[in-house]
């Protein structure tokens, strides 16, 4: 639906699984977009000796085949926003956009958690990014609505009974015989470097948002699983990137990529984490919606949880067995994570929006089995266990 005709976007980190479908979505959904990336994931894949499963191609070719088929231009800025700073503010002051969408950010927990090396690049990396896009904006004087992709991992995996509120919670503070009631941002409890730098975007949105009045959404979304969206399915060349790799795989893809190239699926100890998880197609629904509701002037950053359903790994890895007969291998995990958890999650903001739910079921899984199915003899099945540990 054209809602949003001719208001500008920017789409940092629009090389990425879920940067290129979004841009795909916005631009079909008629807004004029820009996408700002420095292709440094498609670097680490190199450093890793890894690549997506599914050939993704290079970055002209993806927009040309787009502008072919539907007619749309989306323009392409090859920047590295934690060190251009200029480059990006005079692109901003250029292009004056409404939106800015930022994904641009390290996003793995296992790459993050490799060496000091990675660890540095992940901290310098994702906090100069999310700081320098905070005062361009300030310094280029616009009413920019920031729209940022956090993560459900801010608030830790344990709930004490509670399903986890969006982002503020209330509370009474009992101290010098005062009772007060207050609301603060839920506490911050991250489980890896990567998940620490979200932790410390939100101090620096809340910041900017008391000081400079920006208007600011941050979407602490869930594991993303699935591939293709509506747009990436329009022809071969738009296809998304898939992960499977010990680093960059995230647990339901990697369960069906090795269901379906015949490796027994990989839990790491027990399985009986919790998590909360999207499919891909409501990833770029969520950030349209996120778009088409933005916070009001002097309104306080808005915190959606983007996340429509909740599993443990062992009853995940069960569907998939059930369905396709793939064996179960318990690994020791690599992790410093709790065996067990209970996770409830509120999704009501996403829910009062008009968010349509994609929910687990037998034929989307089965989808994704068949992308990684036609393209397995790209994979590299040395990549799939686990090498990063997070203590040595
Ligand atoms: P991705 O690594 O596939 O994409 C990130 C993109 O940002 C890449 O194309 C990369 O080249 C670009 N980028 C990184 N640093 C940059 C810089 N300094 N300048 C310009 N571009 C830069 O990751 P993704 O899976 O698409 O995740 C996107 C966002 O969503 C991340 O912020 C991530 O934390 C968040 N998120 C992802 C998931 C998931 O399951 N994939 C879940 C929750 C939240
Ligand atoms: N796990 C397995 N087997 C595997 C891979 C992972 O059991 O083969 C387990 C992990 O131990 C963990 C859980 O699955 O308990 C999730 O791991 P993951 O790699 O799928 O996800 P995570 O590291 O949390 O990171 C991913 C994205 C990240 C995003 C986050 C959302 O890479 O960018 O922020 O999901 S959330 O988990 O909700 O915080």
């Amino acid at each position: 639906m054209p809602i949003e005709m001719n208001k500008k976007v920017f789409v940092l980190g629009g090389d990425g699984f879920c940067g290129w479908p979004t841009a795909l979505r916005l631009s079909n959904e008629g807004y004029d977009v820009t996408i700002i990336d420095n292709l440094s994931r498609r670097k680490i894949d190199i450093d890793l000796h890894c690549e997506s499963l599914t050939p993704i191609q290079p970055m002209d070719k993806r927009l040309n085949r787009w502008k072919e088929i539907t007619g749309k231009v989306i323009d392409f800025q090859h920047i590295d926003i934690s060190l251009e700073y200029d480059v990006f503010l005079n692109l901003i002051l250029e292009k004056k956009p409404d939106a800015i969408v930022h994904f641009a950010e390290q996003r793995s927990a296992p790459y993050s958690m490799k060496n000091s090396k990675t660890k540095r690049y992940t901290v310098n990396n994702n906090i100069s990014v999310t700081h320098n896009v905070l005062a361009a904006i300030v310094e280029s004087g616009l009413d920019i609505h920031l729209v940022h992709l956090g993560t459900m991992g801010v608030y830790g995996y344990g709930t004490a009974g509670i399903s986890i509120p969006e982002g503020y919670l209330n509370v009474t503070i009992k101290k010098d015989g005062i009772e007060a009631d207050t609301e603060i941002l839920y506490p911050a409890n991250p489980g890896s470097i990567y998940h620490t730098t979200k932790t410390l975007d939100a101090l620096l949105f809340f910041y900017y948002n008391k000081n400079d009045k920006l208007r600011i959404t941050d979407l602490h979304q869930g594991i993303v699983w699935g591939t293709n969206t509506t747009e990436t399915k329009m022809h071969e060349d738009l296809i998304n990137r898939f992960d499977y790799d010990g680093d960059y795989g995230t647990v339901l893809n990697r369960f069906l990529m090795q269901a379906a190239i015949g490796h027994p699926l990989t839990i790491y100890g027990t399985g009986g984490q919790t998590r909360a998880f999207i499919h891909i197609n409501n990833t770029a629904d969520c950030i349209s919606l996120a778009l088409q509701n933005p916070p009001s002037n002097g309104e306080r950053v808005k915190i959606f949880n983007q996340a429509t359903e909740t599993h443990t790994l062992i009853e995940l890895a069960g569907k998939i067995s059930k369905l396709t007969n793939a064996e179960i291998q318990h690994i020791d995990n690599p992790r410093v994570e709790d065996a067990k958890n209970n996770l409830k999650v509120d999704n009501d903001n996403f829910l009062n929006v008009g968010l349509n739910c994609i929910k687990l079921q037998d034929g989307l899984l089965e989808e994704v089995m068949e992308v990684a199915e036609k393209y397995k003899d790209r994979a590299d099945q040395s990549k799939i266990l686990p090498t990063s540990k997070w203590r040595k």
